[in-house]
């Protein structure tokens, strides 16, 4: 498959990994970009009433993350931490709102493996560590029609 000059590809995307099972178990998180936690904090968890579960720094990503309980999935407060954070640089190009979605999966160096073999624009071409020590990894926006993919490893 062609991959165009700003990633995207070109052909429709064929199932990569089918051969490996079903690459996506769940959604994970939705992650939302914040310039603060404590702010938008009196929306999601005092008005909207979602319950806060933890707040964790990040360093790798350069953000801090507050998680809240949403039913069966959850919700991430994304806050930067630092200028050159990708967090920071979304919120200034297009302000606070819907930054990721993370599905939950197995095997990830594997599954990266498979998908950049179908052309996809790997962010991260190996795992590396997210959130609550998860293996992580995202895939560019602009193969996946807008949105960021990030994929977390679950052990279930
Ligand atoms: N969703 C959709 N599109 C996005 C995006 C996002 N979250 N972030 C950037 N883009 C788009 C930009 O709007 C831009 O589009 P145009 O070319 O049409 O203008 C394009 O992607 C390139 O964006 P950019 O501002 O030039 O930024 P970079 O290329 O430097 O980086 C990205 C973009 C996605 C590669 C980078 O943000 C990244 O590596 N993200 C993954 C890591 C991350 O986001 N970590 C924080 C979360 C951590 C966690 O959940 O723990």
């Amino acid at each position: 498959m062609k991959v165009g000059p700003r990633g995207r590809a070109d052909a429709g995307h064929r199932v990569p990994t089918k051969e490996m099972g079903n690459m996506i178990k769940g959604i994970d998180h939705i992650g939302i970009a914040v310039k603060s936690i404590p702010e938008a904090k009196k929306f999601w968890v005092d008005t909207l009433g979602l319950e806060l579960l933890h707040v964790e720094d990040v360093p790798e990503q350069k953000v801090r993350v507050a998680m809240l309980k949403a039913g069966e999935t959850t919700i991430e407060l994304l806050e930067p931490t630092a200028p050159d954070s990708p967090v920071q640089k979304f919120i200034e190009k297009r302000g606070e709102g819907l930054h990721h979605v993370t599905f939950q999966t197995d095997k990830l160096a594997d599954r990266l493996k498979a998908l950049k073999a179908a052309g996809v624009n790997l962010i991260d071409e190996r795992p590396r560590v997210g959130a609550a020590g998860a293996g992580i990894a995202f895939l560019h926006p602009k193969s996946a029609h807008g949105v960021l993919i990030e994929l977390c490893e679950t052990n279930d």
